[in-house]
């Protein structure tokens, strides 16, 4: 998974409940959240990242500068330190960086839900996720 990747995890023509569990698998990593947005008919997940957490360890700080001087002047993703999601690895990079330096998440990997709609509660229903097992769509 990869910060800005999108999923559509589930589809049906009308979705009562919610999971009541949601499990990060093995080697999930901390700097990683994922959102889960429960619509009428369809539940969609985003992944996302702390801006400026090139290297995803939960934490803006020096290592990731390292990934970006790493891959300063060339093309890439997030994790090679394109942090303004422009495709490419510069000074702009750098200002996200500096601007976000010394924030850090909470625990390790995060999950956060948000409604679209207000399903009825449904108890007993664990959606249990295994890191890679995901991947329904990737629209990104
Ligand atoms: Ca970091
Ligand atoms: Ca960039």
């Amino acid at each position: 998974m990869n910060p800005g990747d999108t999923f559509e995890i589930l589809s049906a023509a009308s979705i009562t409940g919610e999971f009541s569990d949601i499990l990060l698998g093995e080697g999930f990593e901390a700097g990683l959240t994922i959102n889960l947005t429960y619509h009428a008919d369809r539940i969609i997940l985003d992944v996302s990242a702390l801006s400026g957490d090139a290297n995803l360890d939960g934490v803006v700080e020096s290592l990731d500068l390292n990934v970006i001087e790493q891959h300063l002047g060339g093309v890439g993703g997030f994790r090679e330190g394109d942090l303004d999601g422009d495709g490419d690895i510069d000074g702009f990079d750098f200002a996200v960086w500096q601007a976000n330096f010394g924030l850090s998440l909470n625990g390790t990997g995060q999950v956060t839900v948000t409604n679209a709609s207000v399903p009825e509660p449904v108890s007993g229903i664990a959606l249990f996720f295994i890191f890679g097992c995901v991947r329904v769509r990737n629209s990104g």
